[in-house]
């Protein structure tokens, strides 16, 4: 049997002649012009990045390698006892773009087992932070930690063949993948459990790993695998894998870039969003003394955020102009996991979809008035226990993990260029509309 990474080699050198070609005898091919509001707005639609990892369509939503998410979830070989696959044989699919055999997520598992080590110094710099430090800067800090072990940047210093370069970044991104999931629980534990980490059991596969170093049971790896795979990947232009991507083009190793990008999905209006959902909820919870509310109180509430003019969490998208699939899938969780169906706060975030949709249409702004995978996702954790908001960023951390880390190797294989668009300036923009 070949290795992950002799197959990964394999579709590498398949590949390469592909992009070689379209830059070479179609390089001046137009895919899109660039507008005003384009160049103002978030560059929103401009396609300039490339990536065979996921695509997002606006009406369908993502796919994995050409997989819709219940597709994934059906192809992948599942954890025995489980009802979710093994994260491991998911980033064989992220890298490879085929599904793996048994065997061949065994070899994952092993691999990273073998590389699952955390240095103590990445706990030594945790313990040093003050302990009301975010979670997420956390969570940063300790991937930049471990910087000074980057293969790439050793074997770059050495001097190493551009051709060779996603083979270092290979090895990085295993050892990033590896080590995530116990320095994530490790925060977990520290901040919020009164410092009581629980160490890796090495029987354990990635999802099963990371609930246990939580500290919490069945189904919660279950949730966790499902939770990293959903989180995994959204195309390349969304902050936290357009930052990583961006990074990692100046050569700047996987810790660098993935701690990047890390600190863009910080943001509220990306991976925070989730935290932000479950805040939000929970204040309007407590200001009903924890009653369900009715849909007209809902109502109200929607409007006075909107009114004081803040955004709806968890709802509308950049890309996205129907309810994202990865909010189906977990609200699909919630329905057929018995106590959760029927746990008041799903009951408040299935009246918050039933209600924001027409309040954020009628406010008339948002392009999208469905919600996105973060209006769904703290409702599971809370009701496994991990009521900690402010941690859901990391969480969905581990699973991007999985996704620009995927990118950021092939970028390296296929020798794309270092990041580096034009801007103007507005007296150009007013040149070009003719009012100057
Ligand atoms: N609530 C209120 N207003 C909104 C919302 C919302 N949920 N979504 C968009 N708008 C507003 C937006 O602020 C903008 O207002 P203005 O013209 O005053 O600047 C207007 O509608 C047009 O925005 P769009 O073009 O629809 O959205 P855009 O592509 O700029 O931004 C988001 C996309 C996701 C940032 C935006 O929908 C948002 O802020 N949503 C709430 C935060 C959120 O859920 N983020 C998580 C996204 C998923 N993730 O995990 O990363
Ligand atoms: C993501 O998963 O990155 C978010 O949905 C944001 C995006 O795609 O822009």
């Amino acid at each position: 049997m070949a290795t992950l990474k002799e197959t990964l080699l394999k579709k590498i050198q398949e590949h390469r002649p592909r992009t070689t070609r379209l830059v070479k005898e179609f390089g001046d091919v137009k895919i899109g012009e660039v507008t005003i509001a384009q160049a103002i707005g978030g560059a929103r639609g401009v396609k300039c990045l490339v990536t065979d990892i996921s695509y997002l369509d606006p009406m369908e939503g993502i796919r994995f390698r050409g997989m819709t998410i219940p597709e994934t979830f059906e192809a992948l070989p599942k954890v025995p006892g489980s009802e979710y696959p093994y994260v491991e044989g998911f980033w064989y699919l992220l890298l490879t773009g085929d599904v793996p055999t048994d065997a061949q997520v065994q070899e994952v598992v092993e691999d990273w087992k073998a590389r699952a080590q955390v240095p103590e110094y990445v706990f030594d710099v945790l313990r040093t932070m003050p302990r009301d430090t975010h979670p997420m800067t956390m969570f940063s800090a300790a991937i930049l930690a471990m910087q000074r072990e980057s293969v790439f940047a050793k074997k770059y210093a050495e001097g190493i063949s551009k051709m060779d370069y996603w083979d270092p970044m290979y090895e990085d991104c295993s050892t990033l993948m590896a080590r995530l999931p116990q320095i994530a629980a490790y925060i977990y534990r520290m901040k919020y459990k009164g410092d009581t980490p629980i160490a890796p059991d090495p029987d354990l596969d990635m999802g099963g790993n990371f609930a246990h170093m939580m500290g919490i049971d069945k189904p919660y790896d279950d949730v966790a695998r499902m939770y990293f795979i959903l989180h995994s990947d959204h195309e390349s232009g969304n902050v936290s894998a357009h930052t990583t991507h961006l990074v990692a083009s100046a050569l700047s190793d996987a810790y660098y870039s993935l701690s990047a990008g890390i600190n863009g999905l910080a943001g509220p209006l990306h991976g925070l969003a989730n935290q932000e959902v479950l805040r939000w909820t929970q204040d309007f919870m407590k200001k009903l003394g924890g009653e369900v509310p009715t849909k007209e109180g809902l109502e109200k509430a929607l409007w006075d955020t909107l009114n004081s003019g803040q955004v709806i969490p968890g709802y509308g998208h950049a890309v996205l102009r129907k309810t994202d699939p990865r909010y189906t899938a977990q609200r699909e969780f919630c329905l057929k996991t018995p106590g959760l169906k029927d746990y008041p706060l799903f009951q408040l975030v299935s009246m918050i979809f039933e209600v924001a949709p027409d309040v954020l249409q009628q406010h008339g702004k948002a392009k999208n008035p469905w919600p996105n995978v973060d209006a769904q996702s703290g409702v599971i954790q809370w009701y496994y226990g991990v009521t900690e908001y402010d941690f859901y960023t990391v969480l969905f951390g581990v699973g991007r993990a999985l996704g620009v880390l995927a990118n950021i190797t092939w970028d390296r294989a296929l020798g794309y260029a270092i990041e580096r668009p034009k801007s103007v300036t507005t007296d150009m923009l007013e040149e070009a509309a003719g009012i100057k």
